[in-house]
């Protein structure tokens, strides 16, 4: 894992946000949980190449930066939108994406992002916390994918909006 504190500077996320939230169209989701239906604690929205949300201005400037300093592609961006600190995403994996790269850029609200060794790894268990503020990246390559979970937990102090921006790579070899 490798952490870009303001990765963007504060003038550029700010017009992202607005952006994002003037041409996002955001999905309540719901995951099947021991054969309930819940609705997942936050906003979800994907963007990108053949999707009927395409890339804005923004997003599009943001790519091409990662692409530089990466030296990879990104065909895909899901958007995270955890309205104050009662939204949440619970412990996971990016498992399906195991070997590819993640981009993952935080906007708005400063939430903890926590993540830990997953129980089948050889690693020893403990948890570490990363403070993530509004244009800060974290870039999670294959290793971190496939040995470690995440999560941002709830905290009922947060008040404001966050955003997440994970750029992906769905087709790109
Ligand atoms: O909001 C975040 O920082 C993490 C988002 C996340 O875990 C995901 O999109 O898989």
């Amino acid at each position: 894992m490798a952490f870009y504190p303001a990765f963007l500077d504060f003038e550029d996320g700010d017009a992202l946000v607005t952006e994002l939230l003037a041409t996002t169209k955001f999905a309540a989701d719901s995951r099947l949980m021991y054969g309930k239906r819940v609705a997942v604690p936050r906003e979800t929205a994907g963007r990108g190449d053949r999707m009927s949300q395409p890339w804005t201005p923004h997003l599009l400037a943001v790519r091409e930066r990662l692409e530089a300093l990466l030296g990879t592609g990104f065909d895909y961006v899901f958007v995270n939108r955890y309205r104050d600190g009662r939204d949440s995403v619970a412990w996971h994996g990016d498992h399906e994406i195991s070997g590819k790269v993640v981009a993952s850029l935080s906007l708005g609200a400063t939430r903890e992002f926590d993540f830990r060794p997953k129980r089948e790894s050889d690693l020893r268990p403990r948890t570490i916390a990363l403070d993530l503020a509004h244009g800060d990246l974290v870039v999670m390559r294959g290793e971190t994918q496939r040995y470690w979970e995440h999560r941002v937990r709830k905290d009922p102090r947060v008040r404001e909006a966050r955003i997440n921006l994970t750029f992906r790579q769905h087709h790109v070899r």
